[in-house]
């Protein structure tokens, strides 16, 4: 009886022992630090220049009205095509703006200072066409 009870606890100390073996440690994940994406995204959308985009070979929007002195921003959001923006009709380009030939990616900036009707077009697409409508300032003091 004594005896049963002395064996026991050593037993049982040694089987813990056994299953006690260390496992194997996993590996240990590195932590791969997530890149950021640097983007050519303009950080102050609300107070940048109006913009016209150049996607699925249209100027969007295709007519844009804004007050003398704004400088517009157009760019090309299209997966492969170029195209430019460049004043006037096919037929007779004004000569007043010319963005050559804009990559997908690209932007071109114009300020506009003085009010008119700014037609213009795409030189290698002449069939692509905006007009931009520039609006003498407002009174100063006036209305507000
Ligand atoms: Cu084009």
């Amino acid at each position: 009886m004594f005896r049963r009870l002395w064996i026991s606890p050593v037993l049982l100390f040694l089987g813990i022992t056994a299953c006690a073996a260390p496992a194997a440690p996993a590996t240990p994940t590195p932590l791969s630090p997530t890149p950021t994406p640097m983007r050519a995204v303009s950080p102050t959308p609300v107070s940048g220049p109006p913009q016209v985009i150049l996607k699925n070979f249209t100027f969007r929007p295709a007519e844009l009205e804004v007050t003398v002195g704004t400088t517009v921003e157009w760019i090309n959001q299209e997966e492969s095509a170029s195209h430019t923006v460049t004043s006037g009709t096919p037929d007779h380009p004004s000569g007043v703006f010319d963005s050559g030939r804009l990559r997908p990616g690209d932007s071109f900036r114009f300020t506009f200072n003085q009010p008119g009707t700014y037609e213009y077009f795409c030189s290698i697409h002449p069939r692509m066409r905006g007009r931009i409508i520039v609006k003498p300032a407002p009174a100063s003091g006036s209305d507000y």
